[in-house]
């Protein structure tokens, strides 16, 4: 089902080209001194203005032979062949949910026919998923259609059908240095590339200049799904700016292959997601970005375990519930478990999972003290029989009422891939969409775009990337009503308020 949606206001423009909306940016700004709190509400005038012009659009998946990078463009073959395929539980259909953009919907107000509900897909023009065109890397060299097996995601009806599509899709090869992953991958790195670190870097930007060429795409996004790494240090003169850091893919130092390709991407002009924990944006790459004006986006996909994290403590901390311990366990048996069972590969996962509370405690003064925080302990372990089915179990104490704790437990059994893969979906046509937006404040000439470090993607990130000095928002609501706010400002509608006021008055 998809919807055409006129917006019937003055402040609204429609050309063939653009969709332009003049739009009231309401804001308050606080002064805050001690106890006392002084609040002036600002208006800010903005131009919206939106390419109606959705390009064909080609993402290149670093790691495409993996877990996420096979069940993601089997699932898209799927769905763009219309497949269905039996199951002991009956027939099943293709389909895209657990994607924000494509299975989600917006209210957009109410009428005679009651509160009309669309799929955000429709809100404006973007990418559909079954026109992606997909290519990658993989330091593995087994085809797709193997690999698809390998993963044993798909009921094999389905991978059947598949497999002929699957087969002729090859990896391309791919920067291995093997003190980044577990030493447990080696034995699957046979697909890799030689020569000195600049060359390299020189190949996967060629790799993607090929692809852009030879698929007839007019836009490439390059997206990381490849092993998690481990953090890389921040070393000043090495990688703390831009230029020291081209200087020192130069001279071979020590740079990660993620950083290779984010730097490839950016120079290639491409936006840049990291779908895994590590520190791949190190300052030079960030900085790299901005002067280039590419987007880039990340850390780390927030799929499961924490995607719950960031709705349950907001409901218990905005409740006036105070958790005092979390405890989050899951064991899983794919390839990504075996590489996350080595100790500094780990290292990074616990990171990304572990930050994400942080804005909510620190929204509640009244809950936590001034740097007080829950106890927060993250465990992952290896189990190769369940594959990629991922078992999860939290725990989650708080403090309620006079003293009385309150002890929440969840039990989740899912396919990890199966949520990874509609999040790229929605990762790469979310910032297609940005790159077509811009943004002018009244009394300025020109039109700017986002900031390049694209913090519109923290709802599908475990721990969002922002431009330096803004807040970290981990929150699933306010992060999901940024999302569906900046789109209706495009359009002029004004932010969705939940007042339903006109329910509410005699
Ligand atoms: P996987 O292990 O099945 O796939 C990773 C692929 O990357 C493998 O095929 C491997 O050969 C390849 N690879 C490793 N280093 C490479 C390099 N330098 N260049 C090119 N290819 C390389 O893992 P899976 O399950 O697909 O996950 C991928 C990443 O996504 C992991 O880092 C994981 O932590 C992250 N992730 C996964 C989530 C999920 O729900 N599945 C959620 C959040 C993050
Ligand atoms: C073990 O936690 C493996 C990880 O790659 C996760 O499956 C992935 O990061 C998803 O994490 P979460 O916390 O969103 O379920």
């Amino acid at each position: 089902m998809s919807f055409n949606i006129d917006v019937n206001s003055p402040n609204v423009r429609y050309t063939d080209t653009h969709i332009e909306s003049e739009y009231e940016y309401q804001t308050s700004s606080v002064h805050k001194e001690g106890n006392r709190v002084t609040v002036t509400p600002r208006t800010t005038k903005m131009t919206f203005r939106t390419d109606r012009r959705v390009p064909k659009l080609g993402v290149m998946l670093v790691g495409w032979g993996g877990n996420n990078g096979t069940t993601v463009t089997a699932a898209v073959l799927a769905n763009k062949l219309d497949l269905t395929w039996r199951t002991k539980m009956g027939m099943k259909k293709a389909n895209y949910f657990g994607s924000l953009l494509q299975a989600s919907t917006v209210c957009l107000g109410s009428g005679p026919e009651g509160e009309v509900n669309v799929p955000l897909r429709d809100l404006l023009p973007m990418a559909h998923p079954n026109d992606i065109v997909f290519d990658g890397w993989d330091i593995s060299s087994m085809d797709l259609g193997s690999a698809m097996e390998r993963a044993q995601v798909f009921d094999w009806s389905l991978q059947e059908q598949l497999r002929p599509h699957m087969s002729g899709l090859k990896p391309r090869p791919s920067i291995y240095f093997p003190d980044f992953i577990a030493a447990n991958q080696e034995d699957r790195a046979d697909n890799v590339l030689t020569g000195s670190m600049a060359e390299q870097m020189e190949q996967i930007r060629a790799d993607i200049r090929d692809f852009r060429q030879s698929s007839g795409v007019d836009k490439v996004i390059v997206l990381w799904t490849a092993n998690t790494e481990r953090f890389c240090d921040i070393i000043p003169g090495v990688n703390d700016t831009a230029k020291n850091l081209l200087a020192a893919i130069k001279t071979g130092a020590a740079v990660s292959p993620s950083t290779l390709f984010a730097v490839a991407s950016i120079l290639e002009g491409c936006a840049y997601i990291n779908g895994s924990p590590q520190n791949t944006f190190v300052p030079g790459a960030i900085e790299l970005a901005v002067q280039k004006g590419v987007f880039i986006g990340g850390d780390d996909f927030k799929s499961g375990q924490t995607k719950i994290k960031s709705v349950l403590v907001d409901f218990l901390v905005s409740s006036g519930i105070k958790p005092k311990s979390i405890v989050s366990y899951n064991h899983l048996g794919n390839n990504d478990g075996k590489n996350l069972s080595a100790p500094e590969q780990f290292r990074s996962k616990e990171i990304s999972k572990s930050n994400v509370v942080d804005d909510m405690v620190q929204s509640n003064p009244i809950l936590y003290q001034p740097g007080e925080k829950p106890d927060h302990c993250v465990v992952i372990k290896y189990v190769p029989y369940v594959a990629d089915s991922k078992r999860a179990m939290d725990e989650y104490t708080s403090e309620i009422m006079m003293g009385g704790t309150n002890t929440i437990a969840l039990h989740n059994t899912c396919e990890d891939s199966l949520l990874a893969s509609p999040i790229i979906l929605d990762l790469v046509i979310l910032t297609e969409l940005c790159e077509r937006i811009a943004v002018r404040p009244q009394g300025e000439e020109d039109f700017q775009s986002f900031h390049s470090v694209l913090a519109l993607l923290s709802f599908l990130c475990k721990a969002p990337l922002v431009p330096s000095g803004t807040p970290v928002i981990n929150a699933f609501f306010r992060q999901r009503a940024s999302i569906i706010n900046i789109m209706r400002a495009c359009l002029g509608l004004p932010p969705q308020n939940h007042m339903l006021l006109e329910h509410k008055l005699q």
